[in-house]
């Protein structure tokens, strides 16, 4: 033992005590029984150190006669290089040809001394890989191959072959990998909180944990799949919903661009809860409080007086609402626009009807592989029905409430203008639309002012309605806006009126910006995860969602 540089403590033995004292067994010195167990302890000890010498040695020549031992193990520097082919660009004209892939281990399982299979998933797309134990691939690599453990990502050399029959369980059915070479790039723990391929199909009703399937297979609730939201989204039907979500976001920014519009980033930290009610939050500014910015409305109006005519933004937005449903998000990604306009402002409605009428339509040119996979779990993902004509359907409030009240529904709250359609009302709507006029997509026109914002600019012709509108997706609201009041006095008074006070700290700025004139503009905000979310038919808006925030969850 190298000298530690401490004094030097003496071991019970040492002491003097142990010196005077008389042995333990008695003044004879250590009995019989004594003896033979510490002789039995010893010839065990001797066994063992003779066995895991012997294991080693084994283990040693088996790599010295190991044929394959360059073929697999840990990525050599030398493979780095060689080029990748992507797992879903793999097809039947490859066959025979080899083939390097980067993935994860899906599954892995040894069938025998002398075969062994991994399924590879690469962003949700699987096939199978075999090894077989024959020159120069050794029983070695096959016993390796087949203990991988799940997740594992793998860079993996192969010949593409035709299976002798379709790998049902694989996406690419007709195609597998012999593999010559299988090197791993990031090892998986051993023990996963949660099971990719259990989360393959869709979350149970119920939020019990330990639901089987007939089969008895595990189903994994959406609590466990959040919790553990990066696994989730390796499942092949994670992957097809962000795209879809990116899509959303890049057809929008696409429309608005090609229109001239400029995009803007508003600030999401304000001094004031100017846009009035109690849902927002609250935060620490140093020394004072701030608040987070309920939508960029007062903003991107203010960008309309800073004569920028046509703007749009897509950021998040946030919500202090306690509302615990499949729809309502504490934080979600808003694709705001507002725009002038020169006579009316149905140029603005209609220019809001085309942007959704291109990016639905566009989704599914775009993305029909992705809407494919879904459509697996989730069978309405493929049939959202759009107006034949390319042109949104718009109907006036009143005549919407006509086609409830038509098909038996008490709207009578609805028609004294005390509120607004319920939840309820409006998915019944949906159907009634859907059966009468053959579409999921919908606008409805001239909300009765009572129930909207302040900033809502009442119909000239008859004030008890307002210049605003709502579009719906499956009869569920995707977007609000509005014509805006542009005049300071009347805003002013549409304020006093709401029972809001113009003079209210956080209003100043706003209402300067509308002091030194502003041009008539409308514009309007769309909720980018309901898009989804309604649009591909998911229960839960959290599945349209990468990172939810609702009421009861933070994290991850
Ligand atoms: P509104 O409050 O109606 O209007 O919001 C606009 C759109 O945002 C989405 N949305 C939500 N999505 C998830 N969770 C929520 N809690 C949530 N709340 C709203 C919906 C909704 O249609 N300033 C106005 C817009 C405007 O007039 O321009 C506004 O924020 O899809």
């Amino acid at each position: 033992m190298a000298d530690s540089g401490l004094p030097h403590r003496p071991k019970p033995e040492e002491t003097p005590e142990a010196a005077a004292a008389p042995a333990a067994e008695g003044a004879g010195g250590p009995s019989k029984n004594a003896l033979k167990k510490a002789a039995k302890e010893k010839a065990k000890a001797e066994k063992a150190a003779q066995r895991a010498a012997q294991e080693k040695a084994q283990a040693a020549a088996q790599t010295a006669d190991d044929t394959a031992k360059d073929l697999y193990g840990k990525i050599p520097k030398t493979e780095d290089a060689v080029p990748v082919t992507r797992v879903k660009e793999l097809s039947e004209d490859l066959y025979e040809k080899e083939v390097t892939v980067v993935a994860r281990v899906d599954n892995a399982r040894v069938q025998s001394a002398k075969l062994a299979f991994l399924m590879l998933r690469e962003q949700g797309t699987k096939i199978q890989a075999v090894v077989a134990a024959a020159e120069p691939i050794s029983r070695q690599m096959v016993k390796w191959t087949g203990g991988l453990s799940v997740n594992t990502i793998v860079q993996v050399t192969g010949i593409v072959k035709k299976p002798g029959v379709p790998v049902s369980s694989a996406t690419l059915s007709n195609l597998e990998l012999h593999i010559r070479k299988v090197y791993v790039i990031a090892e998986a723990a051993q023990m996963l909180p949660m099971q990719v391929k259990d989360a393959e199909r869709p979350p149970p009703e119920g939020a019990d944990e330990g639901q089987l399937d007939s089969e008895g297979t595990p189903l994994v609730t959406l609590k466990t799949r959040l919790d553990n939201r990066v696994l989730d989204l390796q499942t092949e039907t994670s992957q097809a919903i962000t795209w879809i979500s990116s899509g959303v976001a890049q057809l929008f920014a696409e429309y608005m661009i090609k229109s001239g519009s400029r995009w803007i980033s508003t600030p999401k930290i304000a001094g004031a809860a100017s846009e009035g009610g109690s849902n927002v939050f609250e935060i620490k500014y140093f020394k004072r409080n701030a608040y987070l910015t309920q939508s960029p409305q007062l903003y991107k109006q203010m960008c309309i007086a800073g004569d920028m005519e046509n703007v749009f933004e897509i950021a998040p937005v946030f919500r202090a609402e306690d509302s615990n449903t499949h729809r309502h998000l504490t934080e979600f990604t808003g694709l705001d626009f507002e725009k002038t306009f020169r006579h009316h402002y149905h140029e603005v409605l209609e220019f809001a009807e085309d942007l959704l009428v291109f990016i639905l339509s566009e989704l599914k040119v775009r993305y029909k592989d992705q809407i494919a996979v879904i459509q697996k779990s989730y069978p309405k993902a493929g049939d959202f029905r759009l107006p034949k004509n390319g042109k949104a359907l718009r109907l006036k409030y009143m005549e919407g409430l006509a086609l409830l009240k038509e098909a038996g529904v008490d709207v009578s709250e609805q028609e004294r203008f005390e509120n607004d359609f319920t939840t309820a009302m409006e998915k019944q709507l949906g159907q009634i639309i859907r059966e009468k006029y053959d579409t999921d997509f919908y606008v409805l026109d001239k909300f009765p002012m009572s129930v909207r914002p302040f900033y809502t600019k009442a119909d000239p012709e008859d004030p008890t309605f307002s210049n605003s509108y709502d579009f719906f997706m499956r009869g569920e609201e995707i977007m609000s806006g509005a014509q805006r009041i542009n005049d300071v006095k009347e805003l002013e008074d549409s304020m006093r009126a709401k029972g809001l006070d113009p003079n209210q700290e956080g209003f100043e700025d706003y209402l300067s910006a509308f002091r030194q004139g502003c041009p008539p503009h409308a514009g309007g905000g769309l909720g980018l995860n309901r898009i989804v979310m309604f649009f591909l038919g998911l229960p839960n808006v959290r599945q349209a969602t990468l990172f939810p925030r609702d009421p009861q969850r933070l994290r991850p």
